[in-house]
């Protein structure tokens, strides 16, 4: 008995050594976690010119007006660049009410690149035109061509589109072009824009959709446009801006990004992409605080291909890309 308890006590004592040792290797000391500094952004692949191409191609099919045959083939012909680009593509189509109680026939275009992942970031632009120029000395009521109010943000996006599928990102990216946003005259309230946002806002192409952040991309073509912190963005989502402009820093575009917040820019499809899709979202648009107004050309025939500029193209396609990529894992 005696000697069973002796060895007993002494497997006892092996195993409280043993547990001892076990203890202090966990006690390994714990490196010390260096304060995370904000990673440096990356200058990505973006083709300027590639960019051009795509708001040229637009303005090419003439104005594209809800209920037009101009708009019925831009939209295909979107649909069918984001297929090309290897995303897939979903064709949201609908009717809704204009301000002047005009059925419009409408398509929200929505192109997923890994569609699997639940990290994403929502890109979006809308791809329609303003009825009219209100704005213009003349021809007040004919449709603008809408290069840089309309086609220069969808341009953008489809050579980012392009350049995804090349880099091949391991994030889920989707490009959505909204339709009539801006199909309204001086009568309209701001109840009438972004119908196409509003729509989608409301019924999300996947049932219980999200992403991580989304940008707007409205007006940025246009020659030593100046993007300032935008209302709208900063109360709901201000901290992105912040990412946003920090990064366009970093690539030495913050001659184009401006650091002055602005006191308010109207409605834009962003609103309701915050406020009813509850997805935290900026607007990337060309507006002068100073002056409290868009650029002269805004609303009027003057908004042609003669307004867009290379160099405005690649600081926002650069800027908007590198923040897509550095959510890539
Ligand atoms: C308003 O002025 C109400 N909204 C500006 C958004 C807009 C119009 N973007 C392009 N056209
Ligand atoms: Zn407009």
């Amino acid at each position: 008995m005696g000697q069973v308890g002796n060895l007993r006590s002494r497997i006892l004592l092996i195993i409280a050594i043993v547990f001892l040792f076990a203890c202090r290797e966990d006690k390994k000391p714990v490196p010390v976690k260096k304060t995370e500094e904000p990673k440096k952004a990356v200058r990505p692949n973006f083709n300027a010119d590639s960019a051009y191409n795509f708001v040229q191609k637009q303005v090419d099919f003439g104005p594209r007006v809800p209920n037009t045959v101009g708009h019925v083939a831009a939209g295909n012909y979107l649909s069918g660049q984001l297929n090309r680009f290897g995303f897939e593509v979903i064709d949201q189509q609908t009717q809704v009410i204009a301000f002047d109680q005009t059925k419009l026939n409408i398509k929200n275009i929505i192109g997923a690149y890994k569609p699997e992942l639940n990290n994403r970031v929502l890109l979006f632009a809308h791809w329609d035109t303003r009825p009219n120029a209100d704005q213009d000395e003349e021809r007040k009521s004919e449709p603008i061509l809408g290069a840089n109010d309309g086609a220069s943000g969808v341009g953008v996006l489809l050579e980012i589109a392009r350049q995804i599928q090349k880099a091949k990102p391991n994030v889920g990216v989707d490009i959505i072009f909204f339709d009539a946003e801006d199909y309204v005259d001086e009568s309209g309230t701001i109840e009438d824009y972004c119908l196409g946002s509003q729509y989608w806002a409301n019924n999300m192409h996947k049932i219980g959709y999200s992403a991580n952040f989304g940008i707007l991309l409205d007006m940025v073509g246009a020659k030593d446009a100046m993007f300032a912190k935008e209302y709208h963005s900063m109360t709901h989502a201000s901290a992105y801006v912040h990412h946003v402009w920090n990064i366009a820093k970093d690539l030495n575009h913050d001659n184009y990004f401006n650091s002055r917040p602005t006191r308010h820019v109207g409605i834009d499809d962003h609103v309701y992409i915050n406020t009813i899709a509850k997805i935290p979202s900026i607007d990337i648009i060309q507006y002068d605080p100073e002056t409290r107004s868009f650029a002269p050309h805004w609303h009027t025939h003057q908004d042609k291909m003669d307004v867009i500029d290379k160099q405005t193209l690649r600081a926002v396609g650069e800027t908007v890309l590198a923040t897509v990529l550095m959510e890539a894992n």
